[in-house]
């Protein structure tokens, strides 16, 4: 049977790297986007081979940019993929507060390019776009969220998204196979050291080995809804084996605060932590030794924030079926474990 191939943008980051690995696994011809960096490091692509003549390696990388479109018709044209996975993204929330204008040529525009491009190219291929659960905002309740509730984005990040969220619904009535996943968070020991889970990880290991001495956040009162990347990026695989697109959402349906999260990792790595103080006083410090663990740092706050997220993967379940296998203390203990292993 004549082998399959797959191109994923944003290949070196956390789910673009699980996914290729579990692509590779099924036989797939896998090629991916990188953009040129300095250090030419892709540390989450570490258990790939990746040797420089590329048509040898397990993978097949190709440079690339989302910003540019004659590249990716080029690369579309050179590989003419049967599935697309669209990963690539400015992906940090905070961030696009200050560069809401990349944000959108990446996120949203980027996007165009690449979904018109393949519809020219490879009008029969199959593409996926990694969409979130950002894109509710900050709804008045904290309902559990599905494909029918409304979207209220509430940064330049989930405008950038729903656009391009839009715009795969607007492809897909022109009859070319495209799916949205609305995936909430997802963690993994190859998580970007900017989001809350690693750094809190990250931080308080450096703590406990007497390397720094306080973590810095911003909002502790916040929820998310908490999954694993690796069982995240199989959804992704398995809406694009469907026979019609569909849009789904993927999530654990349970939320937990960052104060939770900092509590559960500080407690797991044997300090005695308590909190004290109100608003941006509020610290946290180790009953054993009366150090300040934690504090308050006006930088991490967001213009505006999404308080709760908590996602009903329901139909996942019936049209994928899909459903969560690590829970949040599994996942969290399995991001410390492996950081601890690498020191
Ligand atoms: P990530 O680790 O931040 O990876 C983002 C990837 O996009 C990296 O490979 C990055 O390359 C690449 N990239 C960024 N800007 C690019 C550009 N202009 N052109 C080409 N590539 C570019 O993100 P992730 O957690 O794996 O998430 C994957 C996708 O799912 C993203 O689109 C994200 O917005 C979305 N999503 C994530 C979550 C989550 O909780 N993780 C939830 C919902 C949706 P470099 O390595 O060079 O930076
Ligand atoms: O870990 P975060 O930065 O993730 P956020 O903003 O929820 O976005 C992630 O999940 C989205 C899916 O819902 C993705 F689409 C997106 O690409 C990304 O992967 O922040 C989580 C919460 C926020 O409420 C934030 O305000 O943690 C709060 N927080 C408190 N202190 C902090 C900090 N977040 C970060 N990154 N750093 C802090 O010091």
């Amino acid at each position: 049977m004549k082998r399959k191939v797959a191109l994923i943008t944003g290949i070196t980051g956390q789910d673009g790297s699980y996914l290729a690995e579990l692509l590779v696994k099924k036989n797939y011809i896998v090629h991916g986007i990188r953009r040129r960096t300095s250090n030419n490091k892709s540390l989450n692509l570490s258990n790939f081979n990746l040797i420089p003549q590329i048509y040898k390696s397990e993978i097949k990388l190709h440079y690339g940019d989302l910003t540019d479109g004659t590249n990716l018709f080029k690369i579309l044209n050179l590989i003419k993929p049967d599935e697309i996975y669209n990963l690539a993204a400015l992906s940090d929330v905070h961030l696009s507060f200050k560069m809401p204008e990349y944000t959108a040529n990446v996120n949203s525009i980027g996007l165009l390019k690449l979904i018109d491009a393949a519809k020219t190219i490879v009008p029969n291929s199959k593409f996926y776009q990694a969409g979130t659960s950002e894109m509710y905002g900050d709804t008045i309740n904290n309902n559990l969220k599905n494909e029918q509730t409304k979207f209220n984005p509430c940064s330049p990040y989930a405008s950038s998204k729903l656009f391009a969220h839009n715009i795969v619904s607007n492809y897909r009535d022109m009859g070319y196979f495209a799916c949205n996943g609305i995936l909430f968070n997802h963690e993994s020991p190859r998580r970007g050291s900017n989001f809350i889970t690693k750094k809190v990880v990250e931080t308080a290991i450096k703590i406990k080995q007497k390397k720094i001495n306080t973590l810095y956040v911003g909002n502790l009162y916040s929820k998310r809804d908490w999954g694993y990347s690796k069982e995240y990026v199989e959804c992704m695989w398995r809406m694009l084996k469907l026979n019609k697109p569909v849009d789904l959402v993927i999530a654990t349906g349970k939320s937990y605060s960052v104060k939770y999260l900092i509590n559960f990792v500080f407690n797991y790595l044997g300090f005695d932590i308590q909190w004290k103080g109100t608003g941006r006083k509020e610290i946290a410090f180790d009953k054993k030794t009366k150090k300040i663990l934690v504090k308050i740092d006006d930088y991490y706050f967001r213009p505006n924030e999404v308080s709760n997220l908590r996602g009903d993967s329901s139909l996942a379940k019936k049209i994928i079926k899909w459903e969560p296998k690590t829970n949040f203390k599994e996942l969290i203990s399995m991001m410390i474990e492996s950081e601890l292993n690498k020191n």
